[in-house]
C-alpha cells in the first residue's frame, strides 16, 4: 500500500483496519483517491478480510471530502479523470462485500461524509467540535443523484431534503438523532468500538449478509453503473463553468481567511 494508505490486516481476526493518512484532512485527491482504491481492491480479492474499519490518522478530520484544486481551475480532461475516480471509489465502497465500519475521528464535510456513509456503520468521536454532512450547495455546487441516494438511503427522504438544499453540516449529536451516524463515543473510543461492534456483525453468516446487504444496495448501485459516462459529462459541463469556478474560488479563500 502506498504511504498515504496504511492498513493493517490482522489475519485470527479477518479483519483489516484502513489507516488514511494523506496530510493535512485527507482530502480525496486524484492521487489519493487511487490509492485508497487500490488498498480496498487488494483487501476485496482477500477472502480471509471479512471486515474494514476505515478511519483517519489525520487529527480533527476524517476527510474534508473531495480536494476542490482538482476541481478548480483544471482542464476538462482532468475534471473527468477526478471524477472517475470518485464514482470507482463510491462503486467499490457502497458495494463492498465485506462488512465497513466508519471510525469517524474528526470532521467529515460534503466527500467524507459520503465515504462514511457508504460503510454498514458508523460510529462517530463525541466532540462538538467535529461536524458531518453533504455541505455542497454552501460550495454553491450541487451534490450529484447518486451522493444524493446514499444519504436518502441512510436517513430518509425529507431529512435529505432539507440537508442538502442547505448544506447542512451536523453536530454528532444531531448527526446520530438524525440517523447519520449510529452512535457516539468518547474520541479516544472510537476505533476500540468499532472492533467490538465488528464483533457482532462477523458473527451473521457472511453468504446471507452479503447477499441482504446487495438487495438494499443494488439499484441504487446500478442506477450510476448504468449511467457512468453521463455522469462524467454532466460533472465536467457543470464544474468547468465560470460561474461555478468563481464560486469554487471564493470558497477556497473563505477557508484561507477563515484559517488566518
Ligand atoms: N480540498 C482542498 N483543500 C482543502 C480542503 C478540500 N476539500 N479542505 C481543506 N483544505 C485545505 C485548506 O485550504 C488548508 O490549506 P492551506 O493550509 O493551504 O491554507 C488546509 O487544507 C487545512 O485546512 P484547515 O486549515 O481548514 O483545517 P482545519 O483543521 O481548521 O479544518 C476542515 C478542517 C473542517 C475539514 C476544513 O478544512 C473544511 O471545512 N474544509 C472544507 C471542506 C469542504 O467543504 N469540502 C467540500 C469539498 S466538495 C465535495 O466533497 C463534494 C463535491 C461534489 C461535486 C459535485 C459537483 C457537481
Amino acid at each position: 500500500t502506498s504511504q498515504k494508505v496504511k492498513v493493517d490486516f490482522d489475519q485470527s481476526t479477518g479483519v483489516a483496519v484502513m489507516h488514511m493518512q494523506s496530510p493535512p484532512v485527507n482530502s480525496l485527491s486524484l492521487e489519493f483517491l487511487t490509492d485508497v482504491c487500490i488498498a480496498l481492491e487488494k483487501l476485496e480479492m482477500d477472502k480471509s478480510c471479512r471486515g474494514l474499519v476505515v478511519t483517519s490518522s489525520q487529527p480533527k478530520v476524517f476527510s474534508a471530502g473531495l480536494d476542490i484544486l482538482d476541481m478548480y481551475g483544471k482542464s476538462p480532461e482532468h475534471c473527468a479523470e477526478f471524477w472517475k475516480a470518485v464514482q470507482e471509489m463510491w462503486l467499490k465502497f457502497y458495494g463492498s462485500d465485506m462488512i465497513t465500519i466508519a471510525a469517524v475521528n474528526g470532521s467529515s464535510p460534503a466527500g467524507g461524509c459520503l465515504l462514511s456513509m457508504t460503510c454498514d456503520y458508523r460510529i462517530m468521536a463525541d466532540n462538538p467540535r467535529y461536524s458531518i454532512g453533504l455541505n455542497e450547495t454552501k460550495l454553491g455546487i450541487v451534490a450529484p443523484f447518486w451522493f444524493k441516494d446514499t444519504m436518502v438511503n441512510t436517513v430518509g427522504h425529507r431529512t435529505t431534503e432539507m440537508a442538502l438544499q442547505l448544506g447542512l453540516l451536523y453536530s454528532p449529536a444531531e448527526a446520530l438523532k438524525i440517523g447519520l451516524v449510529d452512535q457516539l463515543v468518547r474520541e479516544d473510543q472510537v476505533l476500540t468500538t468499532a472492533t467490538e461492534t465488528m464483533t457482532k456483525w462477523l458473527a451473521i453468516p457472511d453468504h446471507a449478509r452479503q447477499l441482504t446487504k446487495s438487495m438494499m444496495r443494488k439499484p441504487t448501485i446500478d442506477k450510476l453503473t448504468s449511467n457512468r459516462e453521463a455522469d462524467v459529462n454532466n460533472f465536467v459541463k457543470f464544474i468547468t463553468k465560470d460561474s461555478i469556478q468563481k464560486s469554487l474560488g471564493m470558497y477556497l479563500e473563505m477557508l484561507k481567511r477563515r484559517k488566518a
